[in-house]
């Protein structure tokens, strides 16, 4: 080959990685999507739905787990040795929220919260975390206004009815969703006295059936129940304890709040359970908007709003698959 061309040729290789290899580099955005239960199938939906629209987008999205406070920062060690920009998290404890703010800025990545809103040192949610989620009140009221409804058509006397509430009121979303359902069926006639709280230490169907039990053993005069808590995972897992008590569906009315995977396997089952219903939102649109929301504040430098809220339909054996359909689930 003649001389002359080689060093011609390796300069033009030097240019051509001048050139393109750091443009490429800008271009990869990765993100991170951390939830705190990554078994349940709210979460997995969220998760997929993200992936898909980074799938559309060109971005990449590496599905975490953050089960617990040592698990989340180890999660953005990790993001940040993959050169991630970001990352959506649902934290296993809203408390943590300064820590891992605090770890995400030391690698210079940007957060936002998805369904769980950090709270910060003083107590109040962190208005400059951007956030999505569940208008709590709001979904809670639905679920206390299908409950009375169905109440009223199975013809209970509201005087005479007990309400297992399984609360967790350290997570505020939580609170706010049976403080919801709690108004709203006080509102049709129910009384007071006969809502009976069962706090759970997590969000799921185990913590549930075990603050559950005792409730109905304590209360045996109760012919007719109700049952709400955050989630429909942990009414299920009161419904599960209401049927090892002894009450039959027809005695039970209960309605959770997601309308992922859990609700739809029960209502699949060939007979009704004291399941009623669930208030199903939107986990696609939760999934896919808070990786969206992220991806322009990378791409565009456009912070997200500080808070979007969402909205529920009323999910039944009856229309399960038409609504879950229109969700997008
Ligand atoms: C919380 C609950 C989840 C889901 C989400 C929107 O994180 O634990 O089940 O309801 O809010």
């Amino acid at each position: 080959m003649n001389r002359k061309v080689i060093p011609s040729l390796l300069a033009l290789g030097v240019s051509l990685s001048l050139c393109f290899t750091p443009a490429l580099a800008q271009d990869e955005v990765k993100i991170g999507f951390i939830v705190k239960k990554p078994e349940q199938a709210w979460f997995i939906n969220e998760q997929d739905a993200a992936t898909k629209l980074g799938q559309e987008k060109g971005f990449e999205v590496v599905r975490l787990a953050g089960e617990d406070g040592q698990q989340v920062l180890s999660a953005i060690d990790n993001l940040n040795s993959q050169g991630a920009q970001g990352f959506v998290i649902c934290p296993p404890d809203v408390r943590l929220g300064p820590a891992i703010v605090n770890r995400a800025k030391q690698y210079g990545m940007k957060v936002v919260t998805v369904d769980d809103q950090f709270l910060g040192a003083d107590g109040k949610p962190m208005a400059d975390v951007p956030h999505l989620g569940m208008s709590g009140y709001k979904i809670g009221r639905q679920v206390g206004e299908a409950i009375a409804a169905e109440m009223k058509r199975r013809g209970w006397d509201p005087q005479e009815v007990a309400a297992l509430r399984i609360s967790n009121n350290e997570l505020p979303t939580a609170k706010a969703r049976t403080d919801g359902a709690t108004d709203a069926l006080l509102d049709a006639g129910f009384v007071k006295q006969n809502i009976f709280d069962a706090p759970q230490q997590n969000t799921d169907t185990s913590s549930a059936f075990a603050a559950a039990s005792p409730v109905f053993s304590k209360n045996g005069r109760f012919e007719h129940w109700v049952i709400y808590a955050l989630n429909e995972e942990s009414v299920l897992g009161g419904v599960r304890a209401s049927e090892q008590y002894g009450l039959s569906p027809e005695q039970v009315i209960g309605v959770g709040i997601n309308g992922s995977g859990a609700a739809f396997a029960e209502f699949s089952r060939q007979k009704p359970t004291g399941f009623y219903g669930t208030v199903a939102v939107s986990s696609t649109m939760h999934g896919r908007q808070s990786a969206d929301n992220l991806y322009t504040w990378i791409t565009q430098d456009k912070k997200p709003p500080a808070n979007t809220e969402t909205t529920g339909t009323l999910m039944t054996r009856d229309n399960w698959q038409q609504v879950r359909a229109d969700l997008g689930l």
